[in-house]
């Protein structure tokens, strides 16, 4: 986007100060997101991907209730608001967002300053930070009214129909590229086994329904540059009713993998246990008995199940044509599937040991 333009859409919200600068900024794989400097403040803009979420109105509904209960929330505990959780700034008009001429949805959040979100841990206190933000998080929503959240993307976690688009990513073979991935495919159909485990446990009444975040990778929280504490979950557009097991398992999926999630060399991929165990700990110190018997037992498998899911996601997208995830080279989606299925394919052979330290954490 032209510089022009970024003034142009930034003095359309109410930020302090006038505009200075603004650059692209981090690296999510859905929205553009950009560091707006003005004279007095940094501000965060970013242009909602109108390809993957089909209302922004609905997404930014819930985003601003969502912010707007955690405000009250960390004010009544004597918390810091402008670092504990994300920040709209409203448009001039008054609304959470700006839509323009061209059709295009844009959202401003005050820069979280003196913090850093992490492309991989660093060091194993990192991970067990992320694991008391994130669990944190679930505590602070677990009395909010989840009936008032709009579901900003269906079916988002539901393993089977996720298997189901991807089978129809396979035989529309948009890319022309099915032949030459037929290991990757083959891989992920030996294990569409695993798809009905939570899906099934939902539906029956196993598996509580809470307000989950289902996007908890580890760039998706902000950590305190001093103190290395987890201070603010961001990236809120997926917050819905889903389960705590999409929450926990999505973060292992990312963050023990001691290499990027798009890396090429294959031996750097796999599931570090000491990783595993420091965000098991963090995770349930923050949850204490509010996790049920059940969803307890299911921890390990859902590293699995979310780590399969986000797999199949990405070789669908190689196959469709990369019309979901943003891309920065050639076959960069088969790049991140391989290391997904490469991260399954360790989970399995150390489930045994990863149910072990589940259970000295919830025994
Ligand atoms: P996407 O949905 O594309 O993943 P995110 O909302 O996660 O977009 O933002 C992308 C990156 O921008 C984050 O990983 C983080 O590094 C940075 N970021 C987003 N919001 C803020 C904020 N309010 N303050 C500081 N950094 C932010
Ligand atoms: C996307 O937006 P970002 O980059 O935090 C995706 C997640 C995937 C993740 C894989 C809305 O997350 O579901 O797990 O990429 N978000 C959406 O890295 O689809
Ligand atoms: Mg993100």
């Amino acid at each position: 986007m032209m510089e022009f333009d970024l003034k142009h859409i930034s003095e359309m919200f109410d930020m302090e100060g006038e505009y200075v600068s603004g650059s692209p900024y981090g690296e999510g794989h859905i929205n553009s997101t950009f560091l707006i400097q003005t004279t007095k403040d940094k501000y965060i803009l970013q242009k909602i991907n109108g390809s993957v979420f089909f209302s922004p109105e609905e997404v930014m509904d819930n985003v601003v209730k969502v912010t707007e209960f955690l405000k009250k929330k960390i004010l009544s505990s004597g918390g810091d608001v402008t670092r504990e959780t994300l920040l709209v700034i409203p448009a001039k008009d008054g609304h959470g967002y700006v839509k323009t001429e061209d059709g295009e949805y844009y959202r401003v959040y005050l820069f979280i300053d003196d913090a850093v979100s992490y492309q991989v841990v660093e060091k194993p206190e990192d991970f067990y930070n992320a694991a008391v933000a994130f669990g944190k998080f679930q505590n602070m929503l677990s009395d909010f009214d989840a009936d008032s959240l709009n579901e900003t993307i269906k079916n988002f976690h539901n393993t089977v129909t996720r298997y189901a688009d991807f089978e129809k990513a396979v035989a529309d073979n948009k890319s022309g590229k099915a032949d030459s991935v037929r290991a990757e495919i083959d891989f992920a159909m030996a294990h569409k086994k695993y798809a009905p485990i939570i899906v099934d446990g939902i539906a029956e009444g196993r598996i509580p329904l809470r307000v989950t975040h289902n996007d908890t990778k580890l760039n998706n929280v902000m950590m305190d540059k001093n103190t290395g504490k987890g201070i603010c979950v961001i990236d809120l557009d997926t917050v819905m009713p889903g389960s705590l097991l999409y929450d926990f398992g999505d973060s292992i999926r990312f963050g023990t993998n001691p290499a990027a999630e798009d890396e090429k060399d294959l031996s750097k991929v796999y599931c570090d246990l000491t990783l595993f165990e420091e965000y098991v700990k963090g995770f349930l110190s923050e949850l204490g008995d509010k996790i049920t018997d059940e969803e307890a037992e299911l921890l390990p498998i859902s590293a699995i199940i979310m780590t399969l899911e986000c797999g199949i996601r990405f070789l669908g997208d190689h196959l469709n044509g990369d019309v979901y995830f943003k891309i920065h080279r050639e076959n960069h989606n088969l790049d991140r599937a391989r290391t997904q299925f490469k991260m399954v394919a360790d989970m399995e052979e150390k489930f045994d040991r990863m149910k072990e330290i589940v259970c000295k954490y919830t025994k």
